[in-house]
């Protein structure tokens, strides 16, 4: 990795202390463990995951040297109910940034998900610490799948997952992408930091694959089909079932049925 082509391609607050290792368990958790005076926007990047983790402690599969893993530290300062704008707001970035850098139609599938032709090209594991009344630590783990072969994966991942080699056929330089997608985050972030979630969701709206389609939803032990029908104003999902009763969520897991 190419760690000072990176520096010299970021324009904002968000990579300016950029941290790399060559291997580490996740990159989520060693950005959550660092100290109080960690910079905001501090990034920690490696080439490789030991131990790379979804949502719900699921694993991410991170081969060595092919892959982005990287996670972005960030001093929100905003209510814990509104914690789900910080997975819209870098989802929103990460498609941007990835359709400028690889010309990919990337779209998001709600809530985590960077898609291309339904399969997932990345995903995005927000975490946070909470402080009385407010999110004071938020750690974006950003994982994308660049020059990994899908014939690489394990079986069940070979049908759902996808690369920007396998979808180009082309190999691609990890680094622009990095920067990208930390320039777009740190764009981004500034529309959290005025309190603009209007235009946050807008542009959620027009990049997502999910608005409109029939989805299957899990929460805990629970599920159940219905129609994605909207965002509200408050960046809560609304899911219409057969019955006409509509749900509004903010989390969860959800996947497109037909
Ligand atoms: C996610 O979780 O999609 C969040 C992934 C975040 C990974 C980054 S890498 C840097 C940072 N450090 C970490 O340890 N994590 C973050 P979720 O929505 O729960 O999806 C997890 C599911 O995606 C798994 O159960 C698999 O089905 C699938 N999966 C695993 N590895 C994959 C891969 N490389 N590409 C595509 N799908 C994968």
């Amino acid at each position: 990795m190419d760690v000072e082509s990176i520096r010299s391609g970021i324009r904002g607050l968000i990579g300016k202390e950029l941290l790399f290792f060559d291997a580490v368990g996740s990159t989520n958790t060693v950005a959550l463990s660092l100290t109080e005076d960690a910079e905001e926007g501090t990034v920690v990047l490696a080439d490789y995951q030991e131990k790379g983790r979804g949502r719900f402690d699921r694993p991410w599969v991170s081969p060595s040297g092919v892959n982005i893993y990287m996670s972005v530290l960030l001093r929100p300062s905003i209510e814990p109910d509104e914690g789900h704008f910080l997975t819209l707001f870098s989802a929103v970035a990460c498609a941007h940034a990835l359709r400028e850098t690889t010309g990919l139609p990337v779209a998001i599938k709600w809530p985590n998900d960077l898609m291309v032709a339904n399969r997932k090209l990345g995903g995005i594991l927000t975490e946070v610490r909470i402080n009385h009344r407010d999110i004071v630590l938020a750690v974006i783990g950003i994982g994308v799948n660049i020059n990994m072969e899908i014939a690489d994966l394990p079986e069940p991942l070979r049908r759902t997952a996808t690369s920007v080699i396998h979808e180009t056929g082309q190999h691609a330089k990890r680094e622009p992408v990095i920067a990208g997608i930390l320039n777009h985050l740190d764009y981004w972030y500034g529309y959290l930091k005025r309190r603009a979630g209007l235009a946050i969701i807008d542009e959620w709206k027009r990049l997502t694959s999910t608005l409109g389609r029939t989805v299957i939803v899990t929460r805990g032990s629970e599920t159940y089909t219905g129609l994605a029908e909207e965002m509200d104003e408050k960046g809560g999902l609304i899911v219409r079932l057969p019955t006409g009763e509509r749900r509004r969520l903010i989390s969860g897991d959800l996947s497109l049925a037909e």
